[in-house]
């Protein structure tokens, strides 16, 4: 099944556009600074199983970010894949690893996280090289895999560049917004944008540009951005195309399931909104 069917299929049978993410912060594992790095792994794995069981009903993605598990050395990697193995196989899986390099590299990349990993569905990607360092994550092999490519990140310093005007009088978000969908239809690549919820601006100007992209919204919950303003600015007419990813907001809850829920349930009353027009 290509990733945008699978992804599809799951958020109207939950009825959700909430994506979990899985970031075992070693803040959030509460060790002490002495702990061995076996010790770090065990809570690691701990932490996210129990995020896993809290809110598999209301995930319609999984996205751990593979930073927090390369920092744990060799060790990391087996942890992360006993994590990946805990998600129930209908629930998509975007591994966060935000690649990017040329075409031979970028195939090794993809090998990493495809062929080693257990059900990884799609990846984070930078797409400031060009097509050829994403094609190696989508097409042949993995023509059924997807990839979510920064377009205007949730961070200060997504100004720095990414906002830049073009001579095209574009932003160069936009321009990249506007490439996905032309790489998507012209390579039959499953393309999605990462679009910061921090901006809801950027939001609008990314879905105008890229009007039938999926786009992952990072920024709600520990990075303060307005869920309800990114959703009015980034969903498209039905009332979806975007998947709100939160980390911390529901791993530092009292009760992450709860958290989850009033996610989704927040979520769903601004999308019932708009689709009631
Ligand atoms: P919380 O702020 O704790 O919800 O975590 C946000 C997660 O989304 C982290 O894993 C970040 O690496 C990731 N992220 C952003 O915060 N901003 C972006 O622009 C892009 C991502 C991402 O690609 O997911």
């Amino acid at each position: 099944t290509p990733f945008f069917v699978k992804l599809e299929a799951r958020c109207k049978d939950i009825q959700s556009l909430l994506c979990v993410g899985l970031d075992p912060h070693f803040t959030e594992l509460q060790l002490p600074a002495t702990a061995t790095l076996e010790q770090q792994c065990d809570a690691a794995f701990s932490f996210c199983k129990t995020i896993i069981d809290a809110t598999q009903q209301y995930s319609a993605c999984y996205k751990p970010n593979a930073a927090f598990f390369e920092a744990l050395g060799d060790h990391g990697m087996i942890t992360l894949k006993r994590v990946l193995q805990e998600i129930p196989p209908e629930i998509p899986v975007l591994l966060d690893v935000k690649r990017g390099d040329i075409g031979t590299t970028a195939a090794a990349y993809a090998q990493a996280a495809f062929q080693h990993l257990p059900n990884v569905d799609a990846v984070t990607l930078s797409p400031l090289m060009g097509w050829d360092s994403i094609a190696p994550f989508v097409t042949e092999q993995y023509s059924h895999k997807g990839a979510f490519l920064l377009c205007k990140t949730s961070n200060p310093g997504s100004n720095d560049l990414l906002a830049l005007n073009l001579s095209t009088n574009e932003t160069l978000f936009e321009r990249i917004a506007a490439l996905s969908q032309q790489w998507s239809v012209q390579h039959g690549a499953s393309l999605g944008l990462v679009v910061g919820a921090t901006d809801a601006s950027a939001l609008k100007k990314a879905r105008t540009a890229a009007s039938n992209a999926w786009i992952l919204a990072p920024g709600v919950g520990a990075q303060g951005g307005d869920l309800e303003a990114a959703l009015e600015a980034g969903l498209n007419a039905e009332g979806s195309g975007m998947l709100i990813p939160v980390s911390r907001g529901i791993s530092q809850a009292e009760r992450p399931g709860v958290a989850a829920k009033e996610l989704v349930d927040a979520i769903n009353a601004v999308r019932d909104k708009i689709v009631a027009g």
